[in-house]
C-alpha cells in the first residue's frame, strides 16, 4: 500500500505532495552533492602535491644542500664513504654534513651515516626510487658524512 500524503495549501485547497516531496528531496540531494564536490575540491587543493625534484637522471642518488631539492647537489652512483672528500657538483665546496633533501633515482636502497669512512652512527634510509624533500623530520638534516649503496 502506498502512503499518500496531503498538505493544506495557503488558499485552503489540498494537494497531493508526492511529486513535490520528490522534487524537494532531489533538490536537497543535488545541493548536498554540490557541497560534497566542493568539499572534495577544497580537500584536493589543501592536499597540495609534495615538492617534486628537478629530475636527476636515472641511476643517480642525489643529495641536495637545502630542503625541497634546492641549492647545490652532489651525485652518487655508488658508495662514497667520506663526504669530507666529496664536493658539491661543479664546486670546490665539500658536501660534508650538508645534505638536507635527497632524490634516489638509483636502483639501490641508500643509507646515509653520520660518521664518515667507517659509515656508522646515526643513519637515514632512502629506499630506491623515492625522494625526501626534508630530512629534518627524520632527525638527519646536515648530518650525512657517508653515502652507502646497499
Ligand atoms: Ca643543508
Ligand atoms: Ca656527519
Amino acid at each position: 500500500m502506498e502512503t499518500v500524503e496531503w498538505c493544506l495549501l495557503a488558499d485552503g485547497g489540498q494537494q497531493k505532495t508526492g511529486d513535490k516531496m520528490r522534487r524537494r528531496i532531489a533538490v536537497a540531494l543535488g545541493v548536498s552533492a554540490l557541497v560534497s564536490i566542493g568539499s572534495l575540491g577544497l580537500t584536493t587543493t589543501a592536499t597540495a602535491a609534495p615538492t617534486q625534484p628537478s629530475g636527476a637522471s636515472a641511476g643517480v642518488f642525489r643529495g641536495w644542500e637545502h630542503d625541497n631539492f634546492t641549492g647545490r647537489h652532489a651525485d652518487f652512483y655508488d658508495t662514497f664513504s667520506e663526504l669530507g672528500q666529496k664536493n658539491w657538483e661543479a664546486t670546490n665546496v665539500k658536501a660534508q654534513n650538508g645534505i638536507s633533501s635527497v632524490e634516489n633515482q638509483s636502483d639501490s636502497n641508500v643509507v646515509l651515516y653520520d660518521i664518515g669512512s667507517a659509515c656508522v652512527g646515526d643513519n637515514y634510509f632512502s629506499a630506491k626510487h623515492t625522494n625526501d624533500g626534508n630530512l629534518t623530520n627524520n632527525g638527519f638534516d646536515n648530518k650525512a658524512s657517508c653515502v652507502k649503496f646497499v
